[in-house]
């Protein structure tokens, strides 16, 4: 199977990071989704990546499809419970992180894809109040635990993936944001999955 994405989207981050932790192995493919010579379509018709071409040829799409299919791959490193509470929970944090990223890359956007004349700054702060909306929630959620979710030190799962790429993400593109000064927690976390290999060869480039 291969992967097509780049070195720079948090996105393919997730999956690259999971790909890691399970110890899977899958071929990258560099793809520009913004040059004109862009293929990405023939996988993906929304032009999107990450895309995980199976080995029969089969396309998937979207982070949050690809890493649970991922995790079905192999036992090792379970990245999703089975079922019940901390699963749903999992999925909260995925989607909250997400959504940290949309925001980020409306915002991303607006710089790179936009004239001076079509850009709004109107937009750009809605995005920007949805970060700074979300930061404290996780912060607050997180709390004193370990991972974001469980109770127990075994617990790293793709809730501390998603956040780790949100936050990531937020310190390559907008270091303005000092989201350390005000959620500790948050720091905690994000400095304990720095110190994993997964995390520290896919830093956004
Ligand atoms: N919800 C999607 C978002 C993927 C996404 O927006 N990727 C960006 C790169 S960071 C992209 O390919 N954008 C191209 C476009 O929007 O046309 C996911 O989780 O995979």
């Amino acid at each position: 199977m291969k992967l097509i994405g780049s070195l720079s989207s948090p996105y393919v981050r997730k999956a690259r990071i999971v790909l890691a932790e399970k110890k899977l192995d899958c071929e990258l493919v560099l793809e520009d989704v913004w040059s004109p010579d862009a293929t990405i379509q023939q996988n993906n018709p929304l032009g999107k990546i990450p895309c995980l071409v199976m080995d029969d040829g089969t396309s998937l799409f979207d982070s949050r499809v690809i890493v649970e299919y991922l995790d079905t791959l192999s036992p090792v490193s379970r990245m999703l419970p089975a079922a019940g509470r901390e699963r749903l929970d999992v999925k909260w944090w995925e989607a909250l992180a997400d959504g940290v990223l949309d925001a980020c890359l409306l915002m991303r956007l607006e710089q790179t894809q936009r004239t001076p004349e079509q850009r709004s700054q109107a937009w750009v702060d809605r995005q920007h109040g949805k970060v700074l909306a979300a930061l404290p929630l996780m912060d607050k959620t997180l709390g004193d635990r370990n991972w974001c979710v469980g109770q127990h030190t075994s617990n790293y799962t793709l809730a501390d993936v998603a956040v780790g790429c949100a936050l990531g993400y937020i310190d390559f593109r907008f270091p303005d944001i000092a989201w350390r000064d005000s959620h500790p927690n948050l720091v905690r976390l994000y400095d304990k999955l720095s110190q994993r290999a997964s995390f520290a060869d896919t830093v956004p480039a």
